[in-house]
């Protein structure tokens, strides 16, 4: 047997028609002549009525003996009928048990009211069963296929860089430390020294999308320790160019998931809107302001606490960037400004509250950049060919991370960046 059709193809007006279906028993009420199973495939689900007197002994005996979650093929007639949910039945030829599921389940897919998050991820291919986790990962994946039409029709080369590191790219994060062999290794916090690397290797336009590793101590609700990053760096090109692309990859984001997963939506119960194409922009001074303006100190020059993100964010609302950054704020690889360099070329784009994207014009100029490592107690020793990149006729370039699971998260409406990842790493969690 093959599939014929997903449940969601399955319409009234193929009455009389044959179909194969497939997938898991979603629910099952076996009255005393009737049986009704719910049947559950990736797109939906489907009823089939079995009544006594029209199938076969055999057939309404394996039906009446189907358990929760039981996976079986089912050939039958599409039967129009004004009494059914969407105005058509299946009444089944013939029902094949290809597995059997044990009972009781750990976690009910049909269940209304899901469990609580750990038992959910606990077991998470149970979860993922259910119709609302469903939808949020298939919106994930148009997020992510939205981003790579975004960079194609914009002229970036996907790479794939190293994950085995040598050194540390992001401070103030910490690093996971592995065995390599006799030597000392890390997973990598970020590919920005080999996206940085593909400048000068005359690529100018790249993207990637893959995991990053942080050993960030904190359990929050925003922080995992294994993330997904989507990174770009572009040449001949400033803080301003990236921005401008960023919007591009972000508002298209929005708009292919308005256009392409409006079942999905309606599944999440969430109320989508696309943004303005243009974000506003404010400055880190101008944000301070507004924190110290609500009560909160927060001194020029230190990193945004959350009670201050928490303020600007209630202030701002939806999409806006944050410009203008100390320079002690910002990763060594940061431009300053030319006129003053207490001040750099960086950015992040915020959504409310919450950080999605960091990015910045970067330093091409290989003794400022030493300076800069040195300043920050690091030894231009250990960078290797990195700084060697810089002395054979660097361009001027900028590029941002944007956090793929934050983004969901935010496309999705959820409050927890776990929701969003199908087998989140955490302080607590290495498995499933
Ligand atoms: P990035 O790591 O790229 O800067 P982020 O959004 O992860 O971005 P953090 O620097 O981790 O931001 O955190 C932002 C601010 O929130 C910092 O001032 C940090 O000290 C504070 N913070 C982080 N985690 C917690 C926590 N669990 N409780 C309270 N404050 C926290
Ligand atoms: P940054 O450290 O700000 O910048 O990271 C970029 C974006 O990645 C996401 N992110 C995370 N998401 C979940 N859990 C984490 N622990 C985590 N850490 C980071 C956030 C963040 O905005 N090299 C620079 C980028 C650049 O300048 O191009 C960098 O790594 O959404």
């Amino acid at each position: 047997w093959r599939r014929t059709h997903y449940s969601k193809e399955v319409v009234a007006e193929m009455n009389e028609q044959e179909v194969t279906l497939m997938g898991w028993v979603h629910s099952i009420r076996a009255l005393g002549k009737l049986a009704f199973v719910i049947l559950r495939d990736r797109e939906g689900t489907i009823q089939i009525v079995v009544p006594k007197q029209k199938v076969s002994e055999e057939t309404f005996e394996i039906a009446k003996k189907l358990g929760k979650e039981d996976v079986v093929a089912v050939k039958g007639k599409v039967v129009a009928s004004e009494k059914a949910p969407n105005g058509f039945e299946i009444i089944p030829i013939e029902i094949r048990v290809l597995t059997k599921s044990n009972a009781p389940l750990p976690l009910d897919p049909a269940e209304k009211v899901p469990a609580d998050i750990d038992t959910r991820l606990d077991h998470r291919f149970l979860d993922i069963r259910r119709p609302k986790i469903q939808a949020l990962f298939k919106i994930r994946a148009e997020m992510l296929k939205s981003v790579r039409k975004t960079f194609d029709e914009t002229g970036f080369i996907e790479v794939n860089t190293p994950k085995l590191v040598a050194s540390a790219t992001e401070g103030g994060t910490e690093l996971f430390p592995i065995s390599y062999f006799e030597k000392e290794a890390f997973l990598g916090q970020s590919p920005q020294l080999y996206k940085q690397m593909m400048m000068a290797g005359g690529f100018d336009r790249v993207f990637e999308i893959a995991q990053i590793f942080r050993a960030e101590e904190h359990n929050t609700r925003r922080h995992l320790n294994e993330a997904v990053s989507i990174d770009m760096e572009m040449s001949f090109s400033d803080e301003y160019d990236a921005m401008d692309v960023l919007e591009k990859v972000v508002y298209n984001c929005y708009k292919d998931i308005a256009e392409n997963k409006a079942d999905e939506i309606e599944t999440l119960g969430i109320n989508f809107e696309v943004p303005d194409k243009k974000f506003a922009k404010l400055t880190y001074s101008d944000a301070v302001d507004i924190a110290n303006g609500k009560g909160i100190e927060l001194e020029w020059g230190e990193d945004l606490s959350r009670a201050a993100e928490k303020a600007v964010g209630d202030e701002m609302g939806g999409l806006y960037f944050i410009t203008e950054w100390p320079t002690v704020t910002r990763p060594f690889y940061t431009m300053p400004y030319e006129n003053d360099n207490t001040i750099c070329k960086a950015f992040d784009l915020m959504h409310k509250e919450l950080e999605i994207t960091s990015g910045a014009q970067r330093v091409h100029k290989y003794d400022l950049l030493v300076e800069n490592i040195t300043k920050m107690g690091m030894n231009p020793e250990g960078f290797g060919t990195y700084l060697e990149a810089f002395e054979y006729g660097m361009p001027p370039h900028a590029g941002f991370g944007l956090g793929a699971d934050r983004f969901a998260m935010i496309l999705a409406q959820e409050e927890n960046i776990r929701e969003c990842v199908l087998f989140p790493r955490d302080r607590q969690r290495l498995t499933p």
